[in-house]
C-alpha cells in the first residue's frame, strides 16, 4: 500500500534514515518514502532573532515536513481543540503536518535553521492567518489531533 494511505492524518514526528560515516551524518528525505506528498517547494528559516516568533497561520490544502537542521526550535500546533508542542531539536527528526493545522514557531536556539519541505507551490491564497476564520473551518471540519 502506498505510504499515503498508511501515513498519520495528523501533526507527528518522524526519524529520519541517518547515515553515519567516519566523515559525518547524512540525511535523507524523498518523495512517497519518509513523506506522504510529492515535493513541490523547499524552503528555510534562519537568522531569527532571540525572542522572535513566526507562523500563526495554518494552510488549506499544503502538506509540509518540517526539520531543525541545525539548532532548536519549538513547534505548537492545534487543530482549534487539541493544542501539542513539539521541539525540533535534531536534523534527523521532521514534524509533519497535514493541512488544517494553526502552527506557531518560538524558541528558536541561537544559528537555528527550520527547513521546511511542502507539498505546493507557494500562493497566498492557501493561507489562513485569520485565527476566527480557521477556528470556524475547524468546527465545521471536525478534529484532526489524536488526544493521549
Ligand atoms: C510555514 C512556516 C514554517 C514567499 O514569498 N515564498 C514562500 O515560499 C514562503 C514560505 C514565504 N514567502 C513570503 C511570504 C511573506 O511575505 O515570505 C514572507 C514571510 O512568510 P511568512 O510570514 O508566511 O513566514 P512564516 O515563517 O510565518 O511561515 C513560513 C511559511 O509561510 C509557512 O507555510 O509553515 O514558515
Amino acid at each position: 500500500m502506498a505510504l499515503r494511505e498508511n501515513f498519520p492524518n495528523e501533526p507527528v514526528k518522524i526519524t529520519l534514515p541517518r547515515i553515519y560515516d567516519p566523515r559525518g551524518s547524512l540525511t535523507v528525505v524523498e518523495e512517497q518514502n519518509q513523506i506522504p506528498f510529492d515535493i513541490a517547494r523547499v524552503y528555510w528559516i534562519y537568522d531569527v532573532p532571540g525572542g522572535e516568533e513566526r507562523g500563526a497561520h495554518s494552510h488549506r490544502k499544503l502538506q509540509q515536513l518540517m526539520m531543525a537542521v541545525s539548532g532548536s526550535l519549538d513547534i505548537e500546533v492545534t487543530d482549534g481543540f487539541t493544542t501539542k508542542v513539539f521541539t525540533l531539536n535534531k536534523p534527523f527528526e521532521g514534524l509533519y503536518l497535514p493541512p488544517g493545522i494553526w502552527r506557531r514557531m518560538f524558541n528558536f536556539s541561537s544559528g537555528s535553521c527550520l527547513l521546511s519541505i511542502v507539498s505546493l507551490p507557494y500562493d497566498e491564497k492557501e493561507y489562513i492567518r485569520d485565527y476566527d476564520e480557521f477556528i470556524e473551518n475547524a468546527r465545521k471540519r471536525g478534529p484532526i489531533i489524536t488526544q493521549e
